[in-house]
């Protein structure tokens, strides 16, 4: 491990308030900031909220405030959200303060005199939600691939940055330095896209219609583009480009993103930093995406998990293991109370929280309530330490690959080792005969080991849990307590004065009716009636899927070959729902007299039917048996 950590997360738009989606990055970066303390490393931990632009501008109009006004009573929110989440970063950093706009018009003036802004006319299509131009080949029916809304039309003059220079170095640097962007995915995403010519980025906005952003220090008639200025945080933090932070910690950067604002981070930011004469970050980190139940969140849906409503319910603990759990990095998952519930009785309330009180009873009553070191170890206690140690070496390998669910599966394998030592040395019996009390100190003396070692690992996902814990031990400074210290067995020392404690995690009980969130279920109205002639002029057959890949640049859209009796193209909107990889072999019906059309300028004959019963989380229609291909569907 290196000897110096930069984490970031996204800095937020301030146009909605915070939800789970926010804060699972926060505690993300939190717990790999304080696994990376843990380890003895110098930590930059850096979070915010992303101020200008378009969207706040006309978020603050709708309300009637100013954006600065809008905009500080936003920021406050998430500002105010991370200690209650026991976030623990360093900075809190938000676009409109003073030594930011500073930074960002240092580089836009360094680039500038490099050459590479230039000036030229643009038009095209804009779209609000996205911050920025569209081809018309990008569009979908004539909406953004995004939003599904249709996108103004405008003609302007504006500064360009000279993006496509840059490709070919880009496209060389991510194959030389192949987790630069991770997982894979993610890496292979970014250079599918690199494989079409890279446009240059139009980087400013006319005041005319535009004035909530950073002034350009070469043309006052113009405010910068909001993803140039944002982008800029991650350096401003650190006090680029005089500041020792910069330093110390810019060669060890580590973004955190999801999958949403991949092309900024893994396109934009490396040929900005290219450009501006500064090394690219380390790692570009990218999970998935939150849905509730299956479904996309959204105010309308009125399905928003709201991080603080979880954590009052259960416990922040409980909320940040699940979430790291839960989610294997890098790809979606849905959120389900009933889910973390499980989870919470299971994991939490069984296996550790027994385990704990189970020792701490024990181990009070045969001591008095002070550590015991006991007698010399014997196989089975060797397998007990040898557990302890391959744990500590499992959740490194986790951190190491981003498998956050893995090191936490590694830790809960130790408790559930030491829960089976308890059942095998049966302490209750060497109890009842004083010749087996020193072996007895010996097995309580394990078991509280293995907590003190379990209680580190968990340190960085359970802060609060790992300090009881801590308490219950009689470890009053846990300074010591690192991960050096959880590699070496029998660190814990003898005449401790030991605390027994509430229980960990009560069990809890899960109820419908008072379900955090409970998306409103609306009836999609019926259509107005059709005769027998019209729906027979309707052709449904059977067909299989062959082959299916992205199509490049779209986040939605999978161009599929398909076989009904005869092969063909279709292009379906399923690329969030469905990997490719997932689709081929699938039986689907197929509305296959549909005029032909093209998306994104590829061609599609036909369309895949799909439920789509809560605007969101389509399914394939499927079948109970295997039909033939080319069967008609009545
Ligand atoms: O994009 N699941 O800000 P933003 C998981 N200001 N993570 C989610 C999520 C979900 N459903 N929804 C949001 C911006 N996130 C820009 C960033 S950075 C220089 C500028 C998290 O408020 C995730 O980290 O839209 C995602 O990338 C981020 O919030 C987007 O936040």
């Amino acid at each position: 491990m290196d000897n110096a950590f930069y984490v970031t997360t996204p800095i937020y738009y301030v146009n909605a308030s915070p939800h789970i989606g926010h804060a699972y990055t926060t505690i993300i970066a939190d717990v790999m900031a304080r696994y990376h303390r843990l380890a003895g490393c110098r930590t930059f931990f850096s979070t915010g909220t992303d101020e200008h632009g378009d969207k706040i501008a006309e978020a603050a109009q709708k309300g009637n405030v100013t954006p600065q006004d809008y905009a500080d009573r936003i920021s406050v929110q998430f500002r105010d959200l991370w200690p209650k989440l026991a976030i623990t970063n360093d900075i809190f950093i938000r676009t409109t303060d003073e030594n930011h706009v500073e930074t960002v018009t240092g580089i836009l003036r360094k680039v500038h005199d490099a050459g590479d802004i230039y000036f030229g006319q643009y038009e095209g299509f804009y779209c609000v939600g996205c911050e920025r131009f569209y081809m018309e080949k990008e569009l979908v029916d004539g909406c953004c691939p995004d939003h599904q809304t249709k996108p103004e039309y405008r003609k302007e003059s504006n500064y360009f940055f000279r993006m496509s220079k840059y490709q070919d170095w880009l496209i060389g640097y991510i194959k030389d330095h192949p987790d630069f962007i991770r997982p894979e995915r993610y890496k292979n995403e970014v250079l599918a896209f690199l494989r079409e010519p890279l446009e240059d980025l139009c980087i400013s906005r006319p005041k005319t219609r535009l004035t909530w952003g950073v002034t350009l220090p070469f043309d006052e008639n113009y405010v910068t583009y909001v993803w140039f200025d944002a982008l800029i945080n991650y350096i401003t933090v650190l006090g680029y480009p005089d500041g020792e932070n910069f330093r110390a910690f810019w060669p060890f950067a580590q973004h955190l993103i999801a999958k949403d604002i991949l092309k900024p981070h893994g396109i934009y930011w490396p040929t900005m930093l290219k450009a501006a004469g500064i090394e690219p970050y380390r790692h570009l980190n990218v999970h998935g995406y939150w849905t509730v139940d299956q479904s996309k969140m959204s105010k309308s849906l009125g399905n928003v998990i709201k991080p603080l409503d979880l954590k009052d319910k259960y416990g922040l603990d409980a909320f940040r293991y699940f979430l790291l759990r839960d989610m294997v990095f890098g790809l979606d998952s849905s959120f389900s109370e009933e889910a973390f519930v499980q989870r919470v009785n299971s994991d939490l309330a069984n296996d550790l929280g027994n385990l704990v009180s189970r020792t701490m009873t024990m181990a009070v009553k045969n001591s008095g309530g002070t550590v015991v070191c006991g007698d010399a170890a014997v196989e089975k206690d060797r397998c007990l330490e040898e557990a302890a140690t391959g744990a500590v070496s499992e959740v490194a390998n986790g951190f190491q690959e981003l498998a956050f669910h893995k090191a936490l599966i590694a830790i809960w394998e130790l408790i559930n080792r030491t829960n089976k030592y308890i059942v095998e040395e049966e302490p209750w019996n060497l109890a009842k005969a004083p010749e087996n009390k020193a072996r007895l100190d010996t097995v309580i003396y394990n078991l509280l080991e293995s907590l003190r070692i379990i209680a580190i690992l968990i340190s960085p996902f359970m802060p609060g849990t790992s300090e009881k814990i801590m308490a219950q031990l009689g470890i009053a400074d846990v300074s010591g307590q690192n991960l050096e210290s959880a590699r070496r067995w029998g660190g814990l020392h003898e005449g401790n004065v030991l605390k027994r404690g509430e229980a960990l995690f009560p069990r809890v009980e899960f109820k419908k009716e008072e379900k955090t969130s409970v998306p409103e279920k609306k009836m999609t109205p019926v259509k107005p009636e059709i005769s027998y002639e019209d729906f027979d002029k309707i052709d449904l057959r059977v067909a299989e899927i062959l082959e299916a890949q992205y199509v490049p640049k779209s986040k939605k859209l999978v161009k599929l070959k398909i076989d009904m009796g005869q092969e063909r193209q279709i292009v379906a909107g399923i690329a969030e729902h469905y990997k490719p990889e997932d689709l081929v072999g699938k039986k689907v019906v197929v509305l296959c007299n549909l005029k032909p059309t093209k998306l994104m300028g590829v061609e599609s004959n036909g369309m895949l039917l799909a439920t789509d019963t809560d605007g969101a989380g389509l399914t394939l229609i499927g079948f109970d048996r295997t039909p033939e291909k080319g069967a008609k569907v009545r």
